[in-house]
């Protein structure tokens, strides 16, 4: 018998043992669409069932497309630059041409300006010696950008296949299910979710007799704050919809709370306005320094949330770095969560975050 494969996340389906990988019942195996028991509990439960393969295995499969010719598509979440862009990227996919794609616009502020925004990705790329043909900005949720880019990947595939490649979450099967739904009409046939590692393998989609745009299961990045929350936790801190900035104006020897997720202490320089980008659910709270040890015992899981009482047991302590910030205008990323602008800088600062995760500076976009 031939092999068959999963339709919603591309793993090898097999019916002996069921507690393993690609499981599906025998009496599945006559629906023209098989799906595994794992897609099956995604779609129908929101369930997710932890999966053994480990991220070499992934980097492996998706390094084969080194040896194809082919055009990529380079899908990054915007709302996670620094933790989603590869800076590997030509290792895996050798010399073919790439197309940067910036996915869930969506969550950013309307009145982010998407000129800047795409030449800021640009000089990210190149400061990240990744050569790339040009960058496009969409959201794979809202159809944002798609027509646009879809063009373009008709002009630029000259009779290749075309991959969807990126870091676990950012979107690269919500962009193809995109496609499927231009194309059949029929919604959501990949399986999607908001926990990283959801694809298991390449997923073809014909685009011509002899050309597929192919899904590909995403690079793991260890130092996503997905990594170190709960699940519960994790819907709760990936924003769905458009992002509200949250303005405080602090003085030194004030703190913010992100949640009890992390932590931004103002040590020194003059009183300014910080401005915050995290999901709307996620309570920020703003306190003197002096008291910001004592509330974080007393206050995490309660206050001081997500986490929540129970899930607190699963999140790492959460460890301090020091910045000294001269640039106005630069943003303290927390990979996952969100980041806060500060205006005018000239201002030392300390954050904290779980253990873990790499905070990281950059220049503001917005
Ligand atoms: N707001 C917003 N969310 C998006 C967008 N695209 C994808 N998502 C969400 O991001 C999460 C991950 O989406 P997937 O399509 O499963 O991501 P993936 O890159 O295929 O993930 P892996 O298969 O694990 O590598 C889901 O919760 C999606 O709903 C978008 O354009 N905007
Ligand atoms: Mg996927």
């Amino acid at each position: 018998m031939d092999k068959l494969y999963c339709l919603g996340c591309g793993v090898e389906i097999q019916t002996e043992d069921k507690t393993g990988l690609g499981y599906a019942p025998p009496s599945s195996l006559k629906n023209e669409d098989v799906l595994c028991q794992r897609c099956f509990q995604l779609r129908h439960y929101n369930k997710n069932v932890t999966v053994s393969l480990d991220s070499d295995d992934f980097l492996q499969l998706v390094s084969t497309i080194h040896d194809t010719d082919s055009l990529i598509i380079h899908l990054i979440d915007i709302f996670d630059v620094d933790g989603t862009l590869l800076k590997n990227l030509k290792r895996i996919v050798g010399n073919n041409p790439i197309l940067l794609v910036g996915n869930k616009v969506d969550l950013l502020p309307k009145s982010t300006n998407k000129g800047k925004l795409r030449n800021w990705l640009l000089k990210a790329a190149k400061e990240n010696g990744l050569k790339v043909k040009d960058v496009y900005l969409i959201s794979s949720v809202k159809g944002i950008g798609v027509d646009e880019l879809a063009v373009r990947m008709e002009e630029e595939r000259n009779q290749k296949d075309i991959y969807v490649v990126g870091v676990t979450n950012v979107g690269k099967s919500t962009f193809i299910n995109q496609f499927i739904q231009r194309a059949t009409g029929e919604k959501n046939a990949i399986t999607t979710s908001y926990f990283p590692g959801t694809t298991l393998g390449f997923i073809s989609i014909p685009l011509d007799d002899r050309h597929a745009l192919i899904d590909t299961p995403g690079i793991m990045n260890p130092s996503q704050m997905a990594h170190f929350v709960s699940k519960e936790d994790l819907k709760l801190i990936t924003p769905t919809k458009e992002i509200k900035s949250r303005n405080y104006q602090l003085d030194d020897n004030q703190t913010l709370f992100i949640g009890g997720l992390a932590r931004f202490d103002f040590i020194k320089g003059e009183k300014q306005s910080f401005v915050s980008y995290f999901s709307n659910r996620i309570t920020l709270h703003r306190t003197k320094l002096s008291n910001a040890d004592d509330l974080y015992d007393r206050q995490v899981g309660s206050i001081l949330t997500p986490p929540n009482e129970e899930t607190l047991e699963s999140l790492p302590p959460l460890v301090k770095q020091s910045y000294r910030i001269e640039q106005p205008n630069t943003d303290i990323v927390f990979p996952g969560l969100g980041w806060i602008t500060i205006l005018k800088g000239n201002i030392t600062v300390e954050v904290h975050a779980p253990k873990g995760v790499a905070v990281s500076i950059r220049q503001s976009f917005m």
